[in-house]
């Protein structure tokens, strides 16, 4: 009674009508967690504060910190599932730096998801483009700073990891590092948007973009896509006309970012001035660099190689500056890599790379004591013997071996027969653009759209708009390692026109340890330019209509070996759709405004002639 008495006096009596949510954040305790998890709002230096989610392994004591500055909601990247385990919070990704007791820390960019401030796509650094203070390169500065004095638990020691956009924040981190940012390791960074990242190839647009645009531009947080009611996106955007036309249907031209893009076709101060290989070639390098890329990345495979090119000729002991390229599609080094598409590699190729290679790289400069790695100054994924190898340099040779484009559709190492017929010839139809991958295309799938650069090639090579020249089985192996130059001469009928090249690993007949591959069409390099840009980027010109002219740019880099019984083939053709926007082949001032009457059939040459030699010079490994 005495006892029943006393509770009941100390207990307080809640009012039924208290208020039943909380005033403040309210967060409910995950008991026996292995982690802290926090969320700061960190100040930049004109006020605006960004959203940080910082997660503590439990015990930390001198942790290293590894940061990551995302538009793709930082959150959500520490809460892959709601769990007392931080190996089920963080990404596959992040396995490595979880196993070593790294801080994880995820930042929401400025003005999107939980932090402050105006947003403005892949945001340029402070000069002619960007007269505010800020840019990524001072929020990073300012972060880590916060970072090194308010984590007690730290060492002191920030890395920088990311992916894509986020690969791009971890360049721009770069630009003027603070001392704290030891090492670095941005992957299949966006570096230039107009020469082969992720918004134009050679000036082909990649109307893919409008859906993310959409995504990333129509709100703060997720924005909504496009909805066409269409389950092909092949006929999508072929109705509706230009790229303007589709844009403009669903209202995305209204967006600033899609207008920018729209206003500046050509390779003009607006997209050179962002190129960060550009910029950072004018930087000293100070922060330890591995920049990691997929062989066969679908959305930035040009300027992972771009930056490690500009910035190596500062590297004077082979070992600041490092690339490394997986057998991946874009971002795959953070996902299961054992194999993409049809191809099987050996193991888990992603996880061998963020374990054996990226895990010692950052620990020698971030964990106190840990040992000295023998950082290779390249590791690549070498494809058709499937084996991982350290090299002192990229690219290992240069691309002097030409191999022709000879009469009768071969390939050869030898000029072809003069007297033979002096060209090859196909009609590109602007109402019947070449598919990118077998219709229908959906572009949105990830099963479409990730492994999309290892499609099979045979649903392209018979086509009447396709020109497609073979080489005779191979008697031995031929290894290339470095950037194939497409040298084409070509006419047109029309006054502009795209051309794209490929260059494929074609597989035996029979192939007997995994039958599906009997045959199988391999592109190995493929790509686009936009000839009214054979002049110059930003020199757009109108082409004489019948008259060859010389066609020359770069295929992305290849470490490969066609084995022997493969064949060599290249494919010629004048669209990619809807992937890349329909050149009308008639010349236009300004491609995304085409109307109906510019798009035009033309007839397409490809010269072999005396003093017209088609090739695609290869950089053949001796
Ligand atoms: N490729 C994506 C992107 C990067 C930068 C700008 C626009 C898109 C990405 O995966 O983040």
């Amino acid at each position: 009674l005495l006892l029943a008495a006393l509770g009941g006096a100390a207990m307080a009596q809640t009012p039924p009508m208290a208020p039943d949510i909380p005033p403040d954040k309210f967060s409910i305790t995950v008991p026996n967690a292995d982690y802290t998890k926090q969320e700061v709002m960190i100040a930049m230096r004109d006020g605006v504060k960004l959203h940080t989610v910082i997660v503590i392994p439990k015990g930390a004591a001198h942790a290293p910190i590894m940061l990551t500055r995302t538009p793709y909601n930082a959150s959500g990247r520490a809460g892959r599932m709601k769990s007392p385990h931080i190996s089920s919070i963080l990404g596959d990704g992040d396995d490595a730096f979880i196993a070593n007791g790294y801080i994880r820390v995820f930042q929401d960019v400025r003005g999107k998801y939980g932090s402050e401030g105006d947003y403005v796509m892949t945001r340029p650094v402070r000069g002619p483009l960007n007269n505010t203070q800020v840019d990524h390169s001072t929020d990073a500065w300012d972060t880590i700073d916060w970072l090194v004095k308010n984590i007690k638990e730290s060492n002191g020691k920030v890395g920088m990891v990311g992916s894509s956009y986020e690969g791009f924040t971890v360049l721009m981190a770069l630009v003027e590092p603070h001392p704290a940012l030891k090492a670095a390791v941005p992957m299949s960074p966006m570096v230039d948007g107009w020469r082969g990242d992720d918004w134009f190839h050679n000036g082909a647009f990649r109307n893919t973009n409008l859906d993310y645009i959409a995504g990333q531009n129509s709100a703060r947080g997720a924005g909504e896509r496009i909805v066409t009611g269409t389950f092909d996106d092949y006929d999508a955007f072929l109705r509706a006309g230009s790229t303007f036309d589709f844009a403009h249907l669903y209202g995305v031209d209204q967006l600033n970012f899609t207008k920018k893009i729209f206003e500046h076709p050509a390779y003009d101060s607006f997209w050179q001035e962002q190129a960060l290989d550009r910029i950072l070639a004018r930087k000293p390098l100070a922060v330890p660099t591995m920049t990691v890329v997929g062989r066969w990345d679908q959305e930035d495979i040009y300027g992972a190689y771009a930056t490690y090119a500009a910035v190596e000729p500062k590297d004077k002991d082979n070992r600041m500056n490092s690339l490394v390229v997986g057998p991946w599609r874009h971002s795959g080094v953070n996902y299961e890599g054992s194999s993409l598409g049809a191809l099987k590699f050996t193991g888990d190729t992603a996880q061998q790379f963020r374990r054996e290679v990226m895990l010692p790289f950052f620990n020698q400069y971030l964990k106190d004591g840990a040992p000295t790695f023998d950082t290779p100054p390249v590791w690549s994924y070498q494809t058709g013997v499937n084996r991982w190898r350290r090299l002192e340099q990229w690219p290992l040779v240069p691309s002097s071996t030409k191999m022709y484009l000879k009469p009768g559709f071969s390939l050869g190492f030898e000029k072809g027969d003069s007297k033979a017929a002096a060209f090859d010839e196909y009609v590109s139809d602007p109402a019947k653009p070449v598919p990118f991958v077998p219709r229908p295309v959906r572009m949105s799938e990830g099963t479409v759209w990730k492994p999309w650069l290892v499609t099979d090639q045979r649903s392209y090579s018979d086509r009447p708009d396709v020109l497609t020249y073979v080489s005779e089985p191979l008697g031995q192996p031929l290894a290339l390692a470095g950037e194939p130059m497409v040298n084409l001469f070509a006419s047109t009928s029309g006054t502009d026109s795209d051309w794209v090249v490929k260059l494929i690993d074609v597989y035996p007949d029979e192939v007997a340890a995994q039958p599906e591959m009997g045959g199988y069409q391999l592109p190995i390099a493929m790509d686009i330019l936009r000839g009214r840009y054979r002049q110059g980027f930003d020199k757009p010109a109108a082409i004489p209509a019948n008259k060859a002219e010389r066609y020359r740019f770069a295929l992305p880099n290849v470490d490969h070996v066609f084995l022997p019984g493969h064949r060599i083939m290249v494919q010629i053709q004048s669209s990619w759709f809807p992937l890349y926007d329909r050149n009308p082949q008639t010349f236009v001032p300004n491609i995304f405004y085409a109307k109906p009457g510019d798009y035009r059939k033309a007839t397409q040459r490809v010269y072999h002639a005396p003093g017209m030699e088609s090739a695609i010079e290869l950089p053949v490994v001796k």
